[in-house]
């Protein structure tokens, strides 16, 4: 009875303290970024001045959820570096590197590696060479963990991604027309979760809520590119009116949390949503 109550009481904090941060890991856009970034869509032209205000726009907003941000420099090797969502899956005070799903991201991880532990994190890696993860297909909603079964996500990652942390059900969503299982879902608040309209959200959206053991407030838009935004600090930050139309009113008239705005539409021509440039962090120590 009592280890009940016990467990009640850590699951519960532990919802509550889930998307309290103190930290905001980033790492600069290299040049190489402009030309060479993966994308699903090969015709989108960005530009690199426009992609870097973007950037820098959201490190600034961070800055305002009173997150420090760690900015770590770029490496022109890796054109994507700037998405260290992919690279590490954070919870609580545990980490874990992941194995990057597209070959021209493996190793992309090495600095955020080294961040996490002067941060003070137990950073566990993935013990099966066949395993693959994105961080962008790792949905934590304070209870439970989703895992996108992605092009770049597989079975084995998310065993090991379950080894890692067996305090948390994780499930697998197939993801499949999108890139990440985020590129369709993520938490506007606590309980609330966005998704798109799309046959790739939708067939997410089936298995979701088959799966999930907790109740969740849906809200239905009509974009994919609406749902990516990230909930900080009792903050919710969205991309802006222009680039949502109408999913902007209808996200933030549901949210009863304070929420900015962001421009990011040039970042997202190479598929980057907003949760994918910073790892969110609560750190157990002060030092990087
Ligand atoms: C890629 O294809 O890997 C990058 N161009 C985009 C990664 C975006 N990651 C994310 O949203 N978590």
């Amino acid at each position: 009875m009592l280890l009940r109550q016990l467990c009640k009481t850590y699951s519960s904090m532990m919802g509550l303290r889930a998307f309290k941060y103190t930290h905001a890991i980033m790492r600069e856009l290299p040049n190489s970024f402009a030309e060479n970034a993966v994308k699903m869509d090969s015709s989108q032209q960005i530009s690199l001045t426009r992609a870097k205000e973007q950037w820098n726009n959201y490190r600034e907003t961070l800055e305002q959820c009173s997150l420090k941000v760690i900015t770590l420099p770029a490496d022109e090797k890796y054109p994507d570096c700037t998405f260290v969502e992919d690279v590490a899956v954070v919870i609580g005070q545990k980490a874990c590197m992941t194995r990057l799903g597209h070959p021209s991201r493996v190793n992309e991880g090495v600095p955020i590696q080294e961040c996490l532990r002067s941060l003070g994190f137990q950073v566990d890696e993935m013990d099966d060479p066949a395993a693959t993860m994105d961080g962008g297909d790792v949905l934590f909603t304070g209870k439970e963990i989703f895992v996108g079964l992605s092009s770049r996500t597989n079975k084995a990652g998310l065993d090991c991604l379950q080894r890692v942390f067996s305090d948390f059900p994780v499930t697998g969503i197939p993801v499949t027309g999108t890139l990440h299982l985020k590129s369709v879902v993520t938490m506007a608040q606590e309980g609330v979760l966005l998704m798109g309209s799309s046959a790739a959200s939708q067939t997410a959206l089936k298995v979701l809520q088959e799966k999930s053991r907790e109740q969740y407030q849906i809200i239905q838009l009509e974009k994919d590119r609406s749902a990516n935004v990230l909930f900080v600090n009792g903050q919710t930050i969205l991309k802006d009116q222009k680039d949502l139309g109408n999913d902007f009113k209808k996200i933030t008239s549901c949210l009863t949390v304070p929420w900015v705005e962001v421009t990011f539409d040039e970042l997202y021509k190479a598929d980057g949503c907003l949760t994918c440039c910073s790892i969110l962090v609560q750190a157990p120590k002060d030092t990087c």
